[in-house]
Order: structure tokens, then C-alpha cells, then sequence
């Protein structure tokens, strides 16, 4: 009997929303932190952003908690191959405060930074337009401070080291200057679906 190589085994099932070289982490979520995990309580917790913005200004936690609640639901892709799918989180949208400080025309890059020396770089591009968070909740509980907590920033469609946890400021540049990961080989802008892991790829 002639037997076809390949018409043997069960169609192999790929999700349309895994990106390429993903795999699918179920209801596990890692923790990934080059980090020992503060504990930062909400009083002692603020927000900034500066650098080319009109109104450079600090929101402490009240004042953060009190701007219009944008929430997320979605996937979120790590780098090291995880992706967690139908997520929800909940915050304000970066659009938010940018529409208080003001970007100048000049800006074109970012550096979000944490309270514990963390930083990323990122296209102002990927911060605007209803694509971005400062969150603070997680499946409609309290954002664990392992997972950034009291609220970390949140870009769902770029890799998720550029999502900074107990985030604490963005500045804005007019070039692109590379965080903590980026000045270890990974990629500048980091899309999944373009599989951009490493600087070059
Ligand atoms: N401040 C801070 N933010 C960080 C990191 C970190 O080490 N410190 N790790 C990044 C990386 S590599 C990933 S994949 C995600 C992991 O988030 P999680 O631990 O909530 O899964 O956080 C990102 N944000
Ligand atoms: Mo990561």
C-alpha cells in the first residue's frame, strides 16, 4: 500500500492569534523580572511625563485613579515564546495623559522608566492611539505586585518586555535612545507578528 508522507498525522491546530514562534501558556503567567519585586504601596506610588511635552506633570495615585478608566482586553506576547490569551486589564489610556502634557511636534521616541531603575525604549507611535495603558487591574483584581503592581504600562501588540512594570515615568525624545533590554541585543520596536526579537531581526 502507497501511503502519502504527510496525510498520516492529525492536522496540526494553529491559532490565528499566536504569533509566529509563540506558544500558547494557557492560564499560567509567568513572571519575568530582572528585578527583585518592590513593594510599593499606592501612596508612595506616582507618575510622570516629561521631556518634549508642553506641561511636563506628575500624577500620584489618587490623581491617576480619578482620569477616565480605559481597559484592555486581549492577548499579550512575551518574548522568551509565551503568549496569554483574553487577558483583561484596567487603567487609563496613555492618550490621557499625553492630552494633558502635551507632546511637541519634535517627539518621536519614548523611554518609559520604573521605580526600581527599569527602562524601554519605544516609538511614540506605538504609545498613542488607544494602544496603550497605564493598568492597575488584572482580571478585575488588583494588578500583584510581581506583575508590576501598584501599575506598570501596558502595550499589548509589541512584546511585553517593552510593557515596564511599577512604572514610574515616560520621557519623550526626539530620537530613539535603548532601554535595559534593548542595550542587551533585543530589537528596537519588538512586533511579534513580525517576529522582531533581536536587534536586526
Ligand atoms: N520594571 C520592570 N519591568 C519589566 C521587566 C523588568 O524586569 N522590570 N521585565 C519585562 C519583561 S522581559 C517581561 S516579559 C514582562 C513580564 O511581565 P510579567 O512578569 O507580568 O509576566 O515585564 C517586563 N517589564
Ligand atoms: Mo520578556
Amino acid at each position: 500500500m502507497n501511503v502519502t508522507r504527510g496525510f498520516t498525522g492529525r492536522p496540526r491546530v494553529v491559532n490565528p492569534g499566536l504569533p509566529p514562534g509563540q506558544y500558547d501558556a494557557g492560564d499560567d503567567w509567568p513572571v519575568l523580572s530582572a528585578e527583585v519585586t518592590p513593594r510599593i504601596a499606592p501612596a508612595d506610588w506616582s507618575f510622570r511625563v516629561d521631556g518634549l511635552v508642553e506641561r511636563p506633570l506628575t500624577w500620584r495615585w489618587d490623581e491617576a485613579r480619578a482620569l477616565p478608566g480605559s481597559a484592555y482586553a486581549g492577548d499579550i506576547h512575551c518574548v522568551t515564546g509565551w503568549s496569554k490569551f483574553g487577558v483583561r486589564f484596567g487603567g487609563v489610556s496613555l492618550d490621557t495623559f499625553f492630552e494633558a502634557v502635551r507632546p511637541r511636534a519634535t517627539a518621536t521616541h519614548a523611554v518609559a522608566y520604573s521605580h526600581t531603575g527599569y527602562t524601554a525604549n519605544l516609538p511614540l507611535a506605538d504609545l498613542t492611539g488607544g494602544r496603550a495603558w497605564i493598568a492597575w487591574e488584572f482580571d478585575g483584581e488588583p494588578l500583584a505586585p510581581e506583575h508590576g503592581g501598584p501599575a506598570r504600562l501596558l502595550v499589548p501588540h509589541l512584546y511585553f518586555w517593552k510593557s515596564t512594570k511599577w512604572i514610574a515615568g515616560i520621557t519623550l525624545l526626539d530620537h530613539d535612545e535603548p532601554g535595559f533590554w534593548e542595550q542587551n541585543g533585543y530589537h528596537e520596536r519588538g512586533n511579534p507578528w513580525e517576529e522582531q526579537r533581536y536587534s536586526g531581526d
